[in-house]
Order: C-alpha cells, then structure tokens, then sequence
C-alpha cells in the first residue's frame, strides 16, 4: 500500500475514534514525584512551581497564563543522549538536535506488573524478554521498549513512588545485560514508569545506572515516569514521545501519547 493512503486511512481512523489516543504522561505540578539522590551529590532537581503571571486581573485583564520554574527531568520526561557522560560526544544527542524520526515508533510494552507488585526491586533478565518475545513476537530495529509495572499508581505519593529506606529507593529496572541485548536490536529507546529509567538499586550495578550509561552510550533515549501502559497491548502500539525543543537539552518533560488499535 502506498504511504499516502496508509496516512489517509490512519488519519479516518483517528477522527472516528477506531484508533484511540493514550495518554502516557502524569501530570506535572508541585506534587510530581522527583528524582533524590545519594546525599554524596550535591544538587537534586529543583522543586516544581507554576507561577501565575495573571488570570484576568489587573495584571492581565483578559488572559490567564502561567511561567514554570522546573529541571528537564520532572515528571514523565525524556532523556536524550547528552544527559549520560557517556553519551556526551553526539552532536545529535541534544533535545534540539536529535533526529525527530525516531519519536515516533512502535512500542513493545512488557507486563511485568505483577513480578513487580510482588518485588519491588524486580529486575527484567534477558531471560524475561526472550520468553516475551516468544509469546508476542520478536522485538524489531527501530522500536521503543517499556517496561510496565503499573508504577503509575503511586504517582500521587512520592514517598510510594520512590519507596525508599535507609538502603535506598527500590523500585524495578532493567539488568545491564538487558539493556544492551535491546540495544543490540537496534531500539531507538527505553522506556519505564518509575522516576527514572534504572533500577532504584542500579547505582550499584555493572556500570552503575546501566539504562543510562548503555542507552546514551549508544545515543539512544530513555523515558521515565510512564503512565496508563495497562491500556496499551503488547504490540500493535505506536508511541509518540517528544521533548522540547531546549537549546542544547538533556531531557524534557514530555506528554507522551500512544495510538491503540480499539479493542
Ligand atoms: C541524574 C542522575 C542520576 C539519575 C538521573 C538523573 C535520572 O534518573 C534521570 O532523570 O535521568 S538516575
Ligand atoms: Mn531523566
């Protein structure tokens, strides 16, 4: 089929609802769950504000508007290569310079939510995607990959969210071997529903934060705080996940949306 007409039948399909749009971001305000880290590091990311600028008062008789004041990684948000030393040499691995082709991708989405209700520090093997893909199909070039845990249900409480204690946070990721046998395949990208895209646990693994430290290696992206991926299937998805356009950018909050066949 030609692609202009592969377009024209998407395009019906949405406007009549037979293709139904998902929407994968949390929202984003004072209470979004952020990233702390190990108090050896200096600076976290700053505290979310909206100001008011005006809402049809003096200060703007007629319009409503606000100004943010917020770290590129809040809330459900991208992570582009140059955010991970080791993706620090790309000259496309910045918000404003990477390839917008790739946003917009197949998506596998791995349920693992119940290994994950019953394990907060689950941690997804090689083992697990290949028994995956022996049931749903083979992973292909050029996909996203997201692992659901239902971590959304926690959104609204940081403290659930980040589920940590004096050993740390716990909350599930990907092994290092995982994240490299993905990209091996050619993924434009990971993807997770807890505050970031590793492990609570992965600043102790082989290399530490191993999703960030492959994924950007290999100019790859990552996206963290990922909701309502029970609504998606296994395959059949398409994710659109696209960061502001910040000059010279790590990441950016995103509104992640994902296009699903109708059940
Ligand atoms: C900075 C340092 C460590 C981590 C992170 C940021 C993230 O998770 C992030 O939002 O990219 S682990
Ligand atoms: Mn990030």
């Amino acid at each position: 089929m030609a692609a202009g007409n592969v377009l024209a039948q998407l395009g019906a399909m949405i406007a009549s609802g037979g293709i139904e749009v998902v929407d994968c971001s949390g929202s984003l305000g004072p209470d979004t769950p952020l990233l702390k880290l190990p108090p050896d590091f200096a600076r976290d990311t700053p505290p979310i504000k909206i100001h008011r600028i005006s809402e049809y008062d003096k200060d703007g008789p007629f319009w409503a508007w606000n100004w943010l004041e917020l770290g590129e990684h809040s809330g459900t948000h991208f992570d582009a290569p140059h955010h991970w030393i080791t993706g620090k040499d790309y000259a496309d691995g910045y918000t404003d310079t990477l390839d917008v082709q790739r946003l917009v991708a197949p998506v596998n989405v791995l349920d693992f939510s119940k290994e994950c209700a019953a394990d907060p520090d689950f941690l997804l093997t090689i083992g697990h995607v290949k028994a995956w893909e022996a049931k749903h199909g083979a992973i292909g070039k050029g996909e996203w990959v997201v692992l659901r845990s239902d971590w959304d249900r926690f959104a609204d409480d940081e403290a659930k969210f980040l589920n940590a204690n004096e050993t740390g946070p716990h909350t599930p990721g990907p092994t290092a071997e995982v994240v490299q046998y993905l990209i091996d395949k050619g993924i434009v990208g990971w993807g997770s529903q807890c505050i970031g895209t590793d492990a609570g646990q992965a600043g102790g693994m082989n290399p530490p934060f191993p999703a960030h430290n492959l994924l950007h290696k290999n100019n790859c992206f990552g996206l963290a705080s990922l909701a309502n991926l029970s609504k998606l299937p296994p395959k059949g998805a398409i994710l659109i996940a696209a960061p502001l356009k910040i000059k010279n950018g790590t990441g950016s909050p995103i509104r992640a949306l994902a296009l699903v066949p109708k059940a």
